[in-house]
């Protein structure tokens, strides 16, 4: 974990999605944060040891989804599949399935693994996993400002984790998505889905992929508001209460989701879990 001094700072952005906005002082106490996100392997631990069932492997209860297909209410987690090619970006179905049996450890399918993934960050992971966890390891998740703070490095209203800048020297400073989202994806970042965790250079605190690579999870509850379109995130039945993510991911692209900003948030169902939301936890110095 790294420290975080305590402090005040310019909170959101009036740049880029009318969600983050407006830009408000805030002031936030000094807390610890994990300096990466909770890996596949770290993850592994604490269902080892504790026996813990991810929200993605439990029966689905048919009454809350009335219009559901019931060949679909069987445990399973929406997975991102590239599409062919140019879609209708206002249907987040071009590029998310639903796959019975997509889990933490299996986040494409039964056919899928992470052997090799330890190091990536876990995903596939609802609140009340990234929750679960946080209370195993005696720590917390942050608060949408304390991960925003955290996130910014000691950069006041700066539009990137590390400046102003998308690409300084051509350099891609953190996991996100080149090219046409959601069907060509250029790679020039050296990976196209999530990337072993601290392999982007750290912003001024120390931390890795605060943007990029997987959305996080924050504790603050997310206020349905007109002005949110829907993103790279699936939007979500209003039944269901939302907490806010952060960081964006590997599926951000410039041409459709400009969200590896620290400022960037969207409203994720609690229940919700996907191939690249994760989290990581913090400790109040208090
Ligand atoms: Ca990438």
């Amino acid at each position: 974990m790294k420290p975080v001094p305590g402090g005040a700072f310019a909170m959101g952005s009036e740049n880029f999605y009318l969600e983050e906005a407006p830009v408000r002082r805030v002031e936030v106490e000094g807390f610890w944060i994990d300096a990466r996100p909770v890996t596949v392997g770290q993850f592994r631990r604490f269902v080892k040891q504790t026996g813990y069932v991810t929200v993605a492997e439990r029966p689905l209860d048919p009454a809350l989804f009335p219009d559901a297909d019931p060949t679909m209410l069987v445990p399973g987690s929406l997975v991102f599949r590239p599409a062919r090619g140019p879609v209708d970006l206002s249907d987040f179905r071009n590029w998310w399935s639903y796959v019975p049996g997509a889990r933490w450890d299996r986040p494409e399918g039964p056919q899928s693994d992470t052997y090799t993934r330890g190091r990536h960050p876990v995903t596939q992971v609802a609140y009340e996993d990234a929750e679960a966890y946080a209370a195993w390891v005696g720590k917390a998740l942050p608060t949408e400002a304390e991960w925003e703070y955290a996130a910014r490095g000691g950069l006041d209203s700066k539009v990137f984790a590390w400046g102003d800048e998308l690409a300084p020297d051509g350099r891609m400073l953190a996991n996100s998505w080149q090219g046409e989202f959601p069907w060509q994806n250029l790679v020039l970042d050296g990976y196209a889905g999530t990337s072993p965790v601290g392999v982007f250079p750290p912003n001024g605190y120390g931390l890795y992929d605060m943007t990029g690579d997987v959305w996080e999870w924050t504790r603050d509850s997310f206020t349905a508001s007109h002005s949110q379109k829907p993103c790279c995130a699936p939007p979500s039945d209003e039944r269901i209460p939302r907490r806010i993510i952060k960081g964006g991911s590997h599926l951000c692209a410039p041409n459709y989701c400009l969200r590896f900003r620290p400022a960037a948030r969207q409203g994720e169902a609690v229940d919700t879990s996907t191939t690249h939301i994760g989290f990581r936890c913090i400790l109040s110095s208090a």
